[in-house]
């Protein structure tokens, strides 16, 4: 595995750029022929898994770690993992794992959302989610776009992915917000902070964009009862601690 960023060399920046933008760029957190296998893992899911989003907006696949060996080991990476610990500075658990596919020529963005609101979660200090590039994804393929700075918002209502004017109907002054806009290699990943006001951009091209998603929250967060389709089958308590054997805990 040729990684470009480790937890070894994750430099002060970095970190600091994360906890003042609320999201961060680290390129080659895989290396690319360790993205290529996963890509072709995701591939191979997507035929044999159940898309849990309805529309065109992206085939949503969800706790791959519990579905397939490849893909298993990308969820549960140490060093993803550690890179994650860094930059939240507290310690975490795995939420869950998806991957995110536009199809070719998809037609539509992600709209504008926060990702906190759709959880259920209670007493959250830190949440943040790994969005690793397994192939290449420039502007044209459905690359992030993030506001940095709105990680201050609170968590508002759950937000509409289809809608373009939702989350900025409910937090107005967003609209005058600078963008940031990050294409990524395959093998490149972004972090962000599950309050951040992000959207992505649609597939205008005829290769699928594929995304693997891995979501940490910290160690103490509590079930909130309300549905979700990967606590739903558990039977949790609300206010039960997230139970180790379907949410492993990092470091
Ligand atoms: O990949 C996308 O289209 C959106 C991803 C996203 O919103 C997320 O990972 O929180």
């Amino acid at each position: 595995m040729t990684r470009t960023t480790t937890p070894q060399n994750l430099t002060g920046e970095q970190v600091g750029a994360y906890r003042r933008d609320g999201f961060v760029h680290l390129p080659g957190v895989i290396g690319r022929a360790d993205a290529q296998r996963h890509a072709k893992a995701a591939l191979g899911a997507r035929d044999r898994l159940r898309d849990h989003h309805a529309g065109r907006t992206f085939t949503q696949l969800l706790q791959l770690w519990q579905h397939d060996a490849t893909l298993r080991e990308l969820t549960l990476d140490p060093a993803l993992g550690a890179l994650a610990t860094r930059l939240a500075g507290t310690p975490l658990r795995l939420w869950h794992d998806q991957l995110l596919i536009k199809e070719p020529h998809n037609g539509a963005a992600t709209e504008f959302h926060q990702d906190q609101p759709y959880w259920p979660h209670r007493g959250t200090r830190h949440a943040l989610s790994a969005w690793v590039a397994l192939v290449d994804v420039p502007v044209d393929r459905g690359c992030m776009t993030f506001i940095p700075g709105s990680h201050r918002l609170p968590a508002l209502r759950p937000q509409d992915l289809t809608d373009h004017g939702d989350l900025l109907g409910l937090a107005p002054d967003l609209t005058w917000r600078q963008r940031v806009t990050v294409p990524l290699r395959a093998g490149d990943c972004t972090f962000h902070h599950s309050h951040l006001a992000h959207t992505a951009t649609p597939n205008l091209t005829g290769d699928p964009r594929i995304a693997h998603v891995v979501i940490y929250t910290d160690a103490e967060t509590r079930y909130a009862a309300l549905p979700h389709p990967v606590t739903d089958p558990l039977g949790l308590e609300p206010g039960a601690a997230l139970p180790e054997e379907h949410f492993p805990r990092f470091g």
